[in-house]
Order: C-alpha cells, then structure tokens, then sequence
C-alpha cells in the first residue's frame, strides 16, 4: 500500500480505560492497523516508556509500595510524564505520522483527580506537565468494573482497590467523556475483543486526518 502521510505534526492517539477493558489488545490491534494503512507509528505507554519512566513505574506498580501518599503518586506519574514528552514525545511528533500512548493525562484526571479525590490539584499540576501536548483523540474503552476485574487473572497494587475505588474511577472517565466530547470518544468494551476491534476501527477511519 502506498505510504500515507499526516506530517508536519504527528496526529497523536491515546487509549484510556479501566481494569480488565482490553486496552492492551486494542493498542496492539490500532499499531498493526494503522501500520498496516501504510503510516509510520511510534508507541509510548505511561508511565514508562523512557529508562527513568520505568524505573518510576516499577515504584508505582509495586503492591510493597502501598504507603505512598496519594500527592507523591500524583507527582510520580507527572514526573514520568514530563521524561516522556521531553525525551521521546516531541520528537516522536515531528518524525512520525501517527503516535499512539497507552495512557496519558486523562489517566492522572480519572484516576488521581477523580477516584482519588486530588481535584483540582490534580486538574491544575496535569495541565502545567503536559507541557502543551494534548491527545488529537482519545479512545475510551468503557466497561463497568466488575465485568473487567472479573477478566484479571491476577491484580497489581491499584488493581486491589475496592470496587468504590472502580466505580468512581469509572464515572471520572465518563465525566471527562462528557466534558471533551471532541476529543474523547467513548467505546463500548463490554463484548468481545472482536466487536471492540471493529468499533475501534470504525472510529479511527472517521477521525483520522485526510
Ligand atoms: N495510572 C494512574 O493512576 N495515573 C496515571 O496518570 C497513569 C496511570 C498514566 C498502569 O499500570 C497503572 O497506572 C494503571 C493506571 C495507573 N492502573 N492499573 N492497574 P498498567 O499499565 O500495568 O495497567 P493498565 O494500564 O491497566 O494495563 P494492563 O494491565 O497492561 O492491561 P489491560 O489493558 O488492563 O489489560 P486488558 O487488555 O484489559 O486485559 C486484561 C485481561 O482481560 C487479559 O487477559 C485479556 O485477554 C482479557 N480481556 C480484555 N478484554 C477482553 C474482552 N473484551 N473479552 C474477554 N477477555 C478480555
């Protein structure tokens, strides 16, 4: 297929969603189909995605770490996102078509502002160490939180919160969806990874750049 081109700026994609919402299997789905269109792709996840990410990763994900205080956690996932955007991301976004993240800041909203209960600490320090970069469009894969931790054969430090924890997190996603309806497309992840796919697909051939 002939090379497609979106350049100067990379478009840049983001897929967000709860516990168990197969958000690992559509971000590999998205990469091969959008290669497979004959884009030049690069992929991030957060946190991580750099040396000193993933080092802050290993730390958060930590099921020891379970006496980190909810503003040092905030700081860490903004810590590790400003590595990313400085080191890999702004780069990324002028030598590529298309950049896909797993993760990105509507994750600190839902999870630190939202679920967490940081609010505007979280809105206001997200905005400041997004340092300008926001998602052209952001996959929401939406699935309630016992069909999705039910689908986890075994769970990290955030994955054992309590279902309250779920719950809210989930309704923060969809308060986000409803703020930016623009930019954040909602899909229903509840069906099989099939149906997920074909949604998804559906979705990026809209909005997507011509
Ligand atoms: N976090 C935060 O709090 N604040 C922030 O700012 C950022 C992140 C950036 C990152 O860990 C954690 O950090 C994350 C949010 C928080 N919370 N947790 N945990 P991570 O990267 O390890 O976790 P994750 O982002 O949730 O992704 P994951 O664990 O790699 O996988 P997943 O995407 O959740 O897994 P999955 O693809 O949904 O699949 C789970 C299982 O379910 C698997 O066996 C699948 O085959 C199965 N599955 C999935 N979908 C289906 C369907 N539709 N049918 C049947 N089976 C399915």
């Amino acid at each position: 297929m002939a090379k497609k081109t979106l350049k100067p700026k990379a478009f840049f994609i983001t897929v967000e969603g709860l516990e168990g919402c197969g958000k690992s299997s559509v971000f590999n789905f998205l990469t091969t189909f959008l290669k497979r269109k004959g884009y030049s792709v690069k992929v991030f996840r957060e946190p991580g995605s750099t040396k000193i990410g993933e080092k802050i990763r290993k730390l958060l994900l930590d099921k020891k770490n379970g006496n980190l205080s909810l503003h040092t956690e905030l700081l860490l996932y903004l810590a590790a996102r400003t590595q990313l955007i400085e080191e890999k991301l702004k780069k990324a976004r002028s030598f590529s078509d298309i950049v896909i993240c797993d993760r990105f800041l509507d994750s600190t909203l839902a999870y630190q502002g939202y679920a967490l209960g940081l609010g505007k600490i979280a809105f206001d320090s997200v905005k400041m160490f997004s340092l300008g970069i926001n998602p052209d469009i952001t996959i929401f894969l939406d699935v309630s939180p016992k069909v999705g931790l039910a689908r986890l054969k075994k769970k990290d430090r955030i994955e054992s919160r309590p279902i309250t924890f779920h719950n809210k997190l989930r309704r923060g996603y969809l308060s986000l969806a409803k703020k930016y309806p623009r930019r954040i497309k909602v899909i229903d992840a509840s069906g099989s990874l099939e149906d997920i796919y074909v949604s998804v697909e559906r979705l990026i051939n809209r909005v997507l750049p011509r």
